[in-house]
Formats: C-alpha cells, sequence, structure tokens
C-alpha cells in the first residue's frame, strides 16, 4: 500500500475512533485548586464523570502537592508560586479524598474530598 493511502486509512480509523467515544475527542474539563499552609481552597469539590485536568497552584511558602486516594497518578511536589497539573479520568461516581503527599500535611489539614456524581 502506498504510503499515502496507508497514512488517510489511519486518519480515518482515528475519526471513527473519535466519533463513537465521545472521551477521546473532548479536551479535559480544568479544575483549579490552590495549595497553602495547610489547606486546599476548595476542599470540596463536585464533578460529573469524565476527564479533568486538576491544576494545582501552590500559593504557599512550602512545597506541596497533590495525591488521590485509590489513584496512581499524582503530583508529588509543586515548588512554592509553582503551577502543576494531572489529568485524571473519573469512570466511577463516587467521593474521592485527595490530599497533599508532603510528610505531615495530611496531618495537618491538606486534604479534601472530590464528589464524582452520575453523568
Ligand atoms: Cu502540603
Amino acid at each position: 500500500m502506498p504510503d499515502g493511502r496507508r497514512t488517510s486509512s489511519l486518519l480515518v480509523f482515528f475519526l471513527v475512533v473519535s466519533f463513537y467515544n465521545p472521551s477521546f475527542a473532548q479536551p479535559p474539563i480544568e479544575i483549579r485548586i490552590t495549595a497553602d499552609e495547610f489547606l486546599f481552597t476548595p476542599a470540596q469539590i463536585q464533578v460529573h464523570q469524565g476527564k479533568y485536568k486538576i491544576t494545582v497552584t501552590n500559593e504557599g511558602g512550602f512545597p506541596h502537592g497533590l495525591a488521590i486516594v485509590g489513584r496512581t497518578e499524582r503530583i508529588k511536589y509543586i515548588e512554592p508560586n509553582d503551577t502543576k497539573s494531572l489529568i485524571v479520568k473519573f469512570d466511577r461516581a463516587g467521593s474521592y479524598t485527595f490530599f497533599c503527599p508532603q510528610p505531615g500535611h495530611r496531618g495537618k489539614g491538606m486534604e479534601g474530598i472530590l464528589k464524582v456524581e452520575k453523568k
């Protein structure tokens, strides 16, 4: 098969996949959170099932991060005045606890609840 035809077949394949799978085509919705000593704002977040980009800005003087209980995706470390993002897909409804993975921070109050509701 000539290269040009192979490329167009692949293109058609991806167009079909994105047509049948809306989550593949849609960009993630952004959730903005700020971290400070020793809290997240907001600490209560409500979303619907889907793909999200969680953006955390560290407005504090210490390094912070963001982890979600039961999920492997995390931001280990954000320097003061820096911003980092994480893409997370929530397929199931439920309450997810998020927290700062820096030692001792969760115990000082750096945690929150992300509630995912059915679409
Ligand atoms: Cu922290």
